[in-house]
């Protein structure tokens, strides 16, 4: 009876492991390439989808369909997106749309910095 319930809590462990292993493993994009428009949302303070592949010279279109003003700010400076990038919140809010077109290879990680957590990734190539 003892070594039974050894064996239970042993496979307990395991299971606990192997889930949290598998969080902690990073998302694949969705990928989209090729494409020459792709569209992403924003969403419950979210963008959708979060990670993005495309190819080269491919047209992206955020929406916002929140009811609460988003922005879209590159989160690193060292990306070379090729011309500006990101939309400021007064001219995102409501039923808004953004477009960009990704010529540049690479990824390009992007976030809304009034919703910190709010943030996506495209990759291009
Ligand atoms: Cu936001």
């Amino acid at each position: 009876m003892t070594r039974l319930a050894l064996v239970v809590l042993l496979a307990l462990g395991l299971a606990a492991c192997g889930g949290s292993s598998k969080s902690s493993t990073p998302q694949a994009p969705v990928d989209m390439r090729g494409k020459s428009v792709v569209e992403i949302v924003a969403q419950n303070n979210a963008f959708t989808p979060k990670l993005l592949l495309i190819s080269p010279d491919t047209k992206v279109t955020w929406t916002n369909k929140d009811a609460v003003a988003h922005d879209i700010k590159a989160t690193t400076n060292t990306a070379n997106f090729g011309a500006p990038f990101g939309v400021g919140v007064g001219q995102f809010g409501p039923g808004a749309t953004y477009s960009f077109t990704f010529n540049n290879a690479g990824q390009f990680p992007y976030l809304c910095t009034i919703h910190g957590l709010m943030t996506g990734n495209v990759q291009v190539g």
